[in-house]
């Protein structure tokens, strides 16, 4: 699935702005047909955005069910010879899209794009309608899994609507992607994929232009101004001599361009970014380009004041400026797939990105219930790889990514689990072939019956923060024989995708107690040592980035505090400690 984007053939609209809004509080929306008419009763809401935080109606904010969004725009008569399609860049969690009363698309998961062709739906040279319902409700159906309850109360007979759901991070709701409407030609360039590889100095570009119609491919790829290869067909290989690799910290660039023509003519042209390089697990190692890449990062989340889970370029550039400023070379876009602006960008500034799907809260921490075979069925498995699908075909083209996760923390010591894993992981596989696959592990390394389908073992680690709270004396000790065991048993490089410690910012106290700075960073600090001396770890990343939203419990202070950023984006004292150690530290390193 191509990127939409604005070219000498193609044009869009972006429809982000202000749209009516309007809650569905019985969910007799769809029933009563909202979408046939202009919806009444309606208030201003942003899109993108998080709807939850913006109003003042805490009965806003805490909705589960559908709301609906309206707005309209013109299709100008000049678009009448050409296809028209609906893109929604993401819509938590359900989506149904309607234009001028009738339905173009629907789509379950709230972490990636759809769209439809909506040519014959449209009045051209005229104003439409468009109106989205928005179902957040979580089910064991779709990922992120949730189920909701009803608790009741004698003095409340019908009972209260309680959305539970089991990962940590607040459950926002909208439209959290623009919305663009656009028109390509009526033969055009539906999709490209690019692989690359890298032999010595010169590198490879292996192509496919997949055509809606016929016509003759050419394909250019420039350096800046100057064009360094000419090709045509819709597959081929292109070998660039002296090629400038893309890698973390030095992320070279190329646009590959195809171009359409009919009978002599250009129809259609789309520039792709394109990063040659090559990812490859050898041993313990993870190699890009063929030397051994040290993981400095984050786990991070899609979160802000106010918007939530909506699209913001401010936050985004101001993110990225931040892991270059702490010297961080990549981040997990821990538990979903981001944004593809954010991949473009994790591409333009040579971060390597660890892509990983929303199968997150697959698990039970007490203990108490059966996920696999139980909760998680084989609806859920469907979508799950449905998911794969979406997100390989939207993100594969992207050097930045080096490595798809499929999912983080699943109970995968059940048998089930296993199973299951196998075919999520064969799946991806299938779909990618170019790079390794893992999946985010909470369980022991006695007891996973998944730690050998991965390529790279990534675990999540809270000694001294969730266990033996505030002995930090235990941390060194117990990581270090825990990551021994996993390597020993797998082989396998490691990576500590996720430690940390929370810490409300001005909280201070010598010698460190939990919830200080101070006790984040010496906690951070002591699990760096162990990570130091260990040669098959090939990465840390420091649970969060930022402070993010959850929903409320007893262990949440305003949300998640275990950034090393406020969710204002400024640093905490932890942040200096890993400035100095990153920047020390090279992305290259072999211990
Ligand atoms: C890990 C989860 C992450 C949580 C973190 C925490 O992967 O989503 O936010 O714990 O508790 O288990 O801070």
């Amino acid at each position: 699935m191509l990127y939409v984007l604005e070219t000498k053939t193609r044009e869009v609209k972006d429809l982000s702005g202000i749209w009516r809004f309007k809650v569905d509080w019985k969910g007799k929306g769809l029933e009563e047909g909202w979408y046939g008419s202009p919806l009444r009763d309606t208030i201003p809401m942003p899109v993108p955005s998080s709807y939850n935080d913006v109003t003042q109606d805490p009965k806003v904010r805490d909705h589960v069910g559908t709301v609906w969004y309206e707005r309209e725009f013109v299709v100008p008569s000049s678009w009448k010879d050409k296809r028209v399609f609906v893109r929604v860049g993401a819509a938590a969690h359900r989506a149904i899209v309607f234009v001028n009363g009738r339905k173009a698309v629907e789509h379950e998961g709230g972490f990636l794009p759809f769209e439809a062709e909506v040519t014959d739906l449209l009045k051209f040279g005229d104003e439409n309608r468009i109106t989205i319902a928005v179902d957040n409700t979580l089910s064991w159906d779709i990922l992120p899994p949730g189920e909701v309850r009803w608790l009741s109360d004698p003095m409340h007979p019908e009972g209260y609507k309680v959305l539970e759901y089991y990962f940590d991070f607040y459950n926002y709701s909208g439209i959290h992607r623009p919305v663009k409407v656009y028109a390509v030609p009526r033969e055009y360039v539906k999709d490209i994929s690019v692989t690359t590889r890298v032999f010595g100095r010169d590198g490879l570009i292996e192509y496919e232009v997949n055509l809606e119609g016929e016509g003759d491919v050419v394909v250019t790829v420039w350096d800046g101004e100057l064009k360094v290869a000419e090709t045509s067909g819709t597959r081929g290989l292109i070998a660039l001599k002296d090629t400038k690799l893309w890698e973390p910290g030095n992320p070279n660039l190329y646009l590959f361009r195809v171009d359409l023509f009919s009978h002599g003519e250009l129809v259609d042209t789309y520039p792709l970014p394109v990063g040659v390089r090559e990812v490859r697990v050898e041993g313990d190692k993870f190699l890009i380009n063929g030397k051994p890449f040290y993981f400095k990062g984050f786990g991070k989340h899609e979160d802000s004041d106010i918007r939530g889970k909506g699209l913001d370029h401010v936050i985004n550039v101001k993110d990225f400026n931040l892991l270059k400023w702490i010297g961080a070379n990549s981040f997990r876009t821990s538990h979903y797939p981001y944004a593809e602006e954010i991949l473009y960008l994790a591409d333009l500034y040579g971060m390597a990105v660890i892509e990983e799907a929303p199968a997150v809260g697959m698990n039970d921490f007490q203990g108490r219930r059966k996920i696999f075979g139980e909760k998680v069925n084989e609806k859920t498995l469907e979508h799950h790889l449905k998911v794969m699908e979406e997100m390989i075909s939207r993100d594969k083209n992207h050097p930045c990514v080096v490595m798809w996760s499929v999912a983080n923390e699943p109970a995968s010591y059940e048998e089930g689990a296993r199973a299951y894993f196998e075919k999520v992981v064969r799946r991806t596989k299938e779909l990618d072939p170019t790079r390794p696959v893992t999946v985010v592990e909470s369980s022991g390394y006695h007891e996973t019956k998944i730690g050998d389908l991965v390529d790279v073992t990534c675990v999540n680690r809270y000694y001294s923060w969730y266990t033996d709270c505030g002995d930090l004396d235990l941390v060194e000790y117990q990581l270090e024989r825990d990551l021994r065991g996993w390597y020993e048993r797998f082989r396998k490089p490691v990576i500590l995708t996720e430690f940390g410690a929370d810490s409300v910012v001005g909280f201070h106290r010598d010698p460190p107690v939990m919830f200080t700075e101070e006790y984040q960073k010496e906690l951070v600090e002591r699990y760096t040592r162990v990570l130091d001396r260990l040669n098959f770890v090939v990465g840390e990343h420091v649970w969060n980035f930022a402070d993010f939203s959850t929903k409320q419990a007893v262990h949440r202070v305003l949300g998640n505090r275990k950034g090393v950023f406020t969710r204002q984006r400024q640093p905490k004292l932890v942040a200096h400690f890993l400035k100095e150690r990153w920047h020390r530290i090279p992305n290259f390193w072999e211990k």
